[in-house]
Formats: structure tokens, sequence, C-alpha cells
């Protein structure tokens, strides 16, 4: 189910300093995920705060400073557009208009994207070259074409020349225009979705490392700002995972045990024809729609793969990026053979 909206939280008070550059030892035994600052793991998959539109309009204010969120259950200074390490989950329909109010108090200029949207890339709209300067006060109106394709969308601070400091140190979240779920047969329009938004960091003396960062370097990966969260997905239930890298600069090489992928929609793009994969490649901005299945209970991983950007480039060790927990209750029963879902998914061809 669609978690429901929830008024912005505040972000905590600074607690007392989290230890940063020593990495945690690793218990086999624990199963611990190797972090480089001391982390909460196996808590519940928590969904990022969402907003959703109302009468074809989405109004909320962004107040755009730096900040000390909790990440994992460790408090890290970083920036905040609500107070939060993700971005709220701006949730609307085509043809909506979104609009934010954004005072800007970093310190330094910003701006906002809508990213994947089509919609005017000028004035006070979607504009990349807007400089929202410090101390300003900005109204941005997205108007959403009514065609606008459903799926899976993000945005993020856009100023040339901060675009990476700035996502690193917090400034993304995701943005979901609702109707993939429509295309799917009637027996899957109801499926619970996950939003699993992948966003990593390196921390140095409690804050977020934002500048020179060398990314092959020891680097902690949430989902949805938590380490290694459970996901409770029972035998045979379909869920749909809203994949997005929200991340400036770190690509994923995903997998899960005990399932495929099944890819109904690429950035944001229903898919013309629906495939299955066993990994997923997302370098940063890259998103996927995809349905899940575990058709044996126990518990299961997704896993980011190793992974080599070219003999320039970076490289990225293995992690567990979140586990789904253990359960053997059947809720949605499949037919055997080809499901049928397959076969009557009513997607329409992209150009
Ligand atoms: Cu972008």
């Amino acid at each position: 189910m669609i978690s429901p909206v929830r008024t912005l939280p505040k972000a905590d008070a600074a607690g007392p300093p989290s230890p940063s550059l020593i990495p945690v030892a690793t218990n086999p035994a624990e199963e611990q995920v190797p972090t480089t600052f001391h982390t909460e793991q196996r808590q519940p998959l928590q969904a990022p705060v969402e907003l959703r539109s109302a009468n074809r309009q989405l109004r909320t204010a962004f107040t755009v400073e730096p900040t000390t969120f909790t990440v994992a259950g460790a408090k890290v200074k970083g920036y905040a557009y609500q107070g939060n390490y993700i971005g709220p989950t701006l949730r609307v329909h085509p043809g909506d208009t979104v609009r934010i109010d954004l005072t800007n108090r970093l310190g330094e200029p910003t701006n906002l994207h809508g990213h994947g949207m089509f919609m005017s890339p000028i004035g006070i709209s979607d504009n990349v070259l807007r400089v929202m300067k410090s101390n300003s006060f900005n109204h941005v109106v997205w108007k959403l074409p009514p065609d606008i394709e459903p799926g899976t969308y993000w945005y993020h601070s856009h100023l040339h020349g901060l675009v990476e400091p700035q996502i690193f140190a917090g400034l993304s979240g995701v943005l979901i225009v609702d109707g993939l779920e429509q295309l799917l047969p009637p027996e899957l329009q109801t499926i619970q979705q996950q939003v699993v938004a992948l966003k990593d960091l390196q921390v140095k003396d409690d804050a977020i490392v934002t500048k020179n960062i060398d990314s092959s370097a020891p680097t902690t990966r949430t989902v949805n700002g938590q380490v290694d969260p459970v996901l409770t997905v029972q035998t045979n239930q379909t869920q749909m995972l809203r994949l997005a890298n929200i991340g400036a600069d770190i690509w994923y090489r995903l997998k899960l045990s005990g399932s495929q992928f099944t890819v109904i929609a690429q950035d944001a793009n229903p898919v013309a024809h629906v495939w299955t994969a066993d990994e997923l490649v997302l370098p940063p901005g890259k998103r996927y729609d995809v349905l899940v299945k575990w058709p044996e209970p126990g518990t299961h991983t997704l896993e980011t793969l190793p992974y080599t950007t070219g003999p320039d480039g970076d490289n990225y060790p293995q992690r567990r990026l979140m586990t789904r927990c253990r359960s053997a209750a059947t809720r949605f029963q499949m037919s055997p053979g080809q499901p049928l879902w397959l076969r009557r998914l009513r997607l329409q061809p992209t150009t």
C-alpha cells in the first residue's frame, strides 16, 4: 500500500557526534554491512516523506539549508530540502501543477530541476540556468503535460558548478507521476509499491563529504537513507519497486536473490515489452520500475555487485542494500507457467 501523507518532521537536534572514517568492525555472525560510520541496520524499510497533489496541484515549501539529519540512526550534517537526507517524494498526476516556494539558506546559490520531465525550461519553470541566490525566495512552477508518462522521476539541485556537491550533500528526492499501476492487469492495480531511493555518502567529522570525492573510497550506500533495511514481502506476493539512483556519482549493479526484476518502466517510460533481468545497472539518475515476487519463503537480499566504470573510472565493491524478510504466508498466487499479467500488460510502445 502506498504510504499515507505525513506531515513534515523537523530534523532532530544534533546528538552526540558519531565516529567518522572508522570502519565499523564487520562481524560475520551479525551480518552487518560495513559502513564508515556507525549505523543502525535491519530496521523496517521506511518510505521517504510523501507529499501528494490535490485538486490538480501540489504546493509546498522547500527551505533549503544546512542541517543535521539522521542517516541510518547517525547524526550527519548535510543539506536538506525539508529537513531529511532524502527529499520528500512528490506524488502527482499527469497535468498537475507543482508549486514550490524555495527559500535558499545555503549560503551559496542553488536551483531546482525536475529530472526527465517534459516541462518548460524557461522562466520560473524547470529552468536549470536560473540562479537562486543565497538568502533568496523563489517561486517554482512546474506544469506537467497531460500526456506525461507515468513512472518514477527525480528532482535535484542543478546549479552549474555545484550540482555534484549539492546532490552529495543531500539535495535530491523522488517524484512519481501516478498511473503506471493502471497499465497493469486489474488484479495487480492495487499492488503494494515501495520507493527504493538509492543514495550514497561518505562522512568525515560527522559531515557529508561533498568535494574532491574519491568514488572508489569507502562509501555508505543507503536505501531511503537506511542501511540494509528490511522489506516485508510475503511469498508469491507481487510488489512494485521504484528503483531510483538519486545520488551524484556512484553506479549500482543490482541483483536480487530469489527473484528476478520484471521491468515495466525505464526512466519513466513504460516499456513496450515487459522484460525480466537478473541484474540491472543504474548509473546516477537512472530509474527502473520493476515488479518482484519471491516464490520461496525465507530471507533474500537486494545487493549491488562489484562494478567498474572502466580503466580510468571507479571501482565499487559488493554491498547488501536491503533484506527481504522471512514470511511464509501466501497472499497472491500466480498461475503456473507464464504469468497471466505478462501477456495482459496494456503498455504502449514508446518512441
Ligand atoms: Cu538531473
